[in-house]
């Protein structure tokens, strides 16, 4: 017997015993340049990659706003479907986000599977997700998009029938009626028990607090190289893997730092651009540990294509976890793949520092500037900051944590813990050591 958490996930996950083959599909909105879609569209094969297929064919339509009824224009799914009939293709799948009708009408016209980023993207924290909690948070986001989902269709049955990544998905569901009464009750149900789960962390974390240890959380970009990092510094043996979201579940681990006390090392789930919100809030027990920390190690891969896009990206996630207030380091990892890239982000990225993980290069004075900043959180001085200085607002922000801020007639006063390195950097601001 199948227990509900497989059932969620389709006795038809991705058929690995043959590769699936996928056409993708974007619309370019006016603000969204050729080389963003592009790039997002590799991003998207990758994840298709990732979660077991093969990407045969693309296909972009620029357009004011997404057409109501399939999202591209009329026309341009008759070109599609002429598409998938070449190249024989099983799924489509669309980089923008479908309403459940679009998908529906796709399918119907298309007689294949049509879904979206977001469930790719499910797909594969599906196939990741390992222990009681992971799972649970994972079933929770998938039955969340499925359930508006839920439809009679012959697009949907027949995708059925072929089985593969949008099964489990697409309108297809026969029994739906049922179903539907079933998921609602399994979704309480998990809602629940995650309740629960969270609850028990909530002891866990209480007893560390009472370690008196400062914890830290390694956020970033998934394949950013967060696990190797941590790996690096500890021998947490955890699994790194060119692999897009290789690890769901949080591993903390004990860090000794130069010259200070130890801290707790949490390593997380990573994120990717567009990251579905229902995700998001599903994972929120997970990602907490993020909104918690005492710091950020936010860690970039320098040689990605859009590191900048990768940290707005990463920024925007943190926000929609409460975790935006907590401080960073930005860690721009895979200096020996990038040394050029990385060097250049470091003079872009004040404060920030460059490593490579895997060689151990600049990873000293990484942990000198992590107990720096550590040690910091304790140290607050007072700075007369010029209202036209946004920027130097922004890194004291980033760099620390404002405890006040005052107008004042030549500037803003602002009073923050901040580390030696940074405050020393901001000299020409700071008007004072408050203690
Ligand atoms: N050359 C090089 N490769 C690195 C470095 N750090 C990580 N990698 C590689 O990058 C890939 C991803 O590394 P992970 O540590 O799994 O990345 P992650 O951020 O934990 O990724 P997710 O858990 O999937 O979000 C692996 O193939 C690593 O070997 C580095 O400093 N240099
Ligand atoms: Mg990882």
């Amino acid at each position: 017997m199948s227990t509900p958490y497989q059932e969620a996930l389709g006795a038809t996950l991705i058929d690995r015993t043959i590769r699936e083959k996928i056409v993708l599909v974007a619309v370019a909105l006016p603000d969204q340049t050729d080389e963003r879609v592009d790039q997002s569209l590799d991003e998207l094969e990758l994840l298709v990659d990732t979660a077991g297929a093969d990407v045969v064919g693309r296909v972009v339509q620029r357009r004011d706003a997404p057409d109501h009824t399939w999202y591209i224009g009329k026309g341009k799914v008759d070109e599609l479907k002429e598409l998938c009939l070449a190249v024989d293709a099983d799924t489509v799948v669309f980089d923008n986000e479908l309403a459940p009708a679009q998908q529906f009408n796709l399918e119907k016209v298309l007689g294949r599977t049509a879904i979206d980023r977001t469930a790719v993207i499910l797909d594969i924290f599906g196939q990741n997700a390992h222990t009681l909690e992971g799972k649970a948070q994972v079933e929770l986001a998938l039955l969340r998009y499925r359930l508006p989902r839920l439809r009679r269709g012959k697009g949907a049955k027949l995708a059925q029938q072929r089985g593969g990544v949008g099964a489990r998905f697409g309108g297809g569901e026969t029994k739906i009626e049922v179903d539907r009464r079933r998921i609602m009750r399994r979704i309480t149900k998990l809602e629940s028990d995650l309740k629960d789960l969270a609850a028990t962390r909530d002891l866990q974390r209480k007893s560390r607090r009472r370690s008196g240890l400062a914890s830290v959380a390694i956020v970033g970009y998934t394949n950013a190289g967060k696990s190797t990092l941590l790996n690096r510094l500890t021998d947490a043996g955890v699994l790194s893997e060119d692999r897009l979201f290789a690890t769901l579940d949080p591993t903390t681990r004990r860090l000794a730092l130069p010259g200070g006390e130890p801290v707790l090392l949490t390593d997380t789930v990573g994120f990717v651009r567009s990251l579905p919100h229902g995700l998001v809030e599903a994972f929120k027990g997970t990602l907490e540990v993020a909104a918690i920390a005492d710091y950020l190690v936010h860690v970039v891969d320098a040689g990605a294509v859009d590191p900048e896009g990768q940290i707005a990206a990463v920024r925007e996630v943190l926000a929609e976890i409460d975790a935006d207030h907590v401080p960073e380091l930005i860690v721009f990892n895979k200096s020996d793949l990038a040394p050029d890239d990385a060097a250049q982000l470091v003079v872009d990225h004040p404060g920030s520092v460059a490593v490579s993980a895997v060689t151990g290069d600049g990873i000293d004075d990484f942990l000198r500037t992590l107990a720096d900043r550590l040690r910091a959180l304790t140290n607050v001085v007072e700075l007369l900051i010029p209202y036209d200085r946004g920027d130097v607002i922004a890194s004291v922000h980033r760099e620390g944590e404002v405890v006040s801020t005052t107008e004042a007639e030549k500037g803003l006063t602002v009073r923050a813990r901040l580390s030696d390195a940074s405050a020393g950097r901001l000299a020409e601001f700071v008007v004072a050591e408050a203690g």
